[in-house]
């Protein structure tokens, strides 16, 4: 930080309220080059089964980063995944070991792009209308702090998977 003078320092700190104010209406959240765009999660039914996460990473910067791993109190586990479709048209979860990567200058979509987050051994099952805090950890951008929103939207086919299996 020494680098900047004051006055670009206090120009920062300005924006920096301004980006805050509008992130709490948009609910989005911003950190170096990466904004996370409305974090949100399906409601379960009972806390044994696995939620979702699903939100957009909006890599602002010319160099890629990676979602390393995401943590949060309301979850013993949490695993970063993705939904394929098999041949037999069988929907089948994988563990994305080595992270998503969030590409440069692109937006990488948690939600039609077939990755998520699962949360594994939750403390009470997620009702709509609820909010809960997570932790998104990146490579280079490091922790994000968001809140989750728990809705009761429409499901996608491909969203449609049995997670029992976890
Ligand atoms: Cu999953």
């Amino acid at each position: 930080m020494n680098k900047y003078s004051i006055v670009e320092l206090s120009i920062m700190a300005s924006l920096a309220l301004t980006l805050s104010s509008l992130s709490a209406i948009a609910h989005d959240y911003a950190k170096k080059d990466l904004v996370i765009d409305h974090p949100w999660a399906r409601p379960t039914h009972s806390a044994v089964v696995p939620a979702a996460v699903y939100f957009e990473i909006v890599n602002k910067g010319a160099e890629n980063d990676r979602l390393l791993s995401a943590s949060t109190e309301r979850a013993k586990h949490v695993e970063l995944h993705k939904t394929e479709i098999s041949d037999e048209g069988v929907a089948r979860m994988s563990m994305l070991k080595e992270g998503i990567v969030a590409t440069a200058n692109e937006k990488t979509s948690m939600e039609t792009g077939a990755y998520h987050v699962m949360l594994i051994g939750l403390d009470a099952r997620l009702q709509a209308g609820e909010k809960f805090p997570m932790t998104l950890t990146f490579e280079k951008s490091g922790d994000i702090e968001v809140i989750i929103n728990v809705e009761d939207r429409q499901s996608k086919a491909k969203d449609r998977v049995d997670h029992t299996g976890h």
